[in-house]
């Protein structure tokens, strides 16, 4: 049993093909990184179906699963590891609703996105998802384990 400070809490972030291919990839890191978490991994890759399903097991049994792998598969996305307090509970707030047209603005999803099936980014909706989905998309020697002067205002 791993015991972890709050503060090392992590999440998997991923900006999917529609939103790398509208050249948000900045624009989303940033409003992660301006709050104040911690990037302690990140890649560009193009994932298989295969890969796309075993990404969204949990969803095989809905209507859009089929499209939503064909689509996560379409091109390159970035995958990422964010750490710090809260993180996975606020990392989905930054990101809004899972349909565009209920985040509120101010959201990732809310300013920069319009329907459901491309809502430009993926976020583990809790402690469990994100260890399973981290685990999913990275090696752990993948992810940077660093400190500096940046601690002081990291939490
Ligand atoms: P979230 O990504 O907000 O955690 P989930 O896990 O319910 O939402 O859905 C995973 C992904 O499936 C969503 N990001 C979205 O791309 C897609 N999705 C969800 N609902 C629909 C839908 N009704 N039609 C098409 N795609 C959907």
């Amino acid at each position: 049993q791993e015991v972890h400070a709050a503060e090392f809490e992590h999440t998997f972030i991923a900006i999917k093909p529609d939103g790398v291919q509208r050249g948000l990839i900045a624009e989303i890191i940033s409003r992660f990184e301006r709050k104040g978490f911690k990037l302690v991994g990140i890649k560009i890759l193009t994932p298989s179906k295969e890969f796309a399903q075993k990404h969204y097991h949990d969803l095989t049994e809905r209507p859009f699963f089929n499209g939503l792998c064909e689509f996560l598969s379409s091109g390159p996305v970035i995958a990422m590891v964010w750490e710090g307090q809260g993180v996975i509970s606020y990392g989905r707030k930054l990101i809004g609703a899972t349909d565009p047209q209920k985040s509120e603005p101010g959201t990732i999803r809310g300013d920069l996105a319009v329907v459901v099936g491309r809502n430009i980014i993926h976020g583990s909706d809790g402690p469990e998802t994100a260890k399973n989905e981290i685990n999913l998309w990275f090696k752990p020697e993948e992810l940077v384990n660093y400190t500096g002067n940046s601690e002081k205002w990291i939490y």
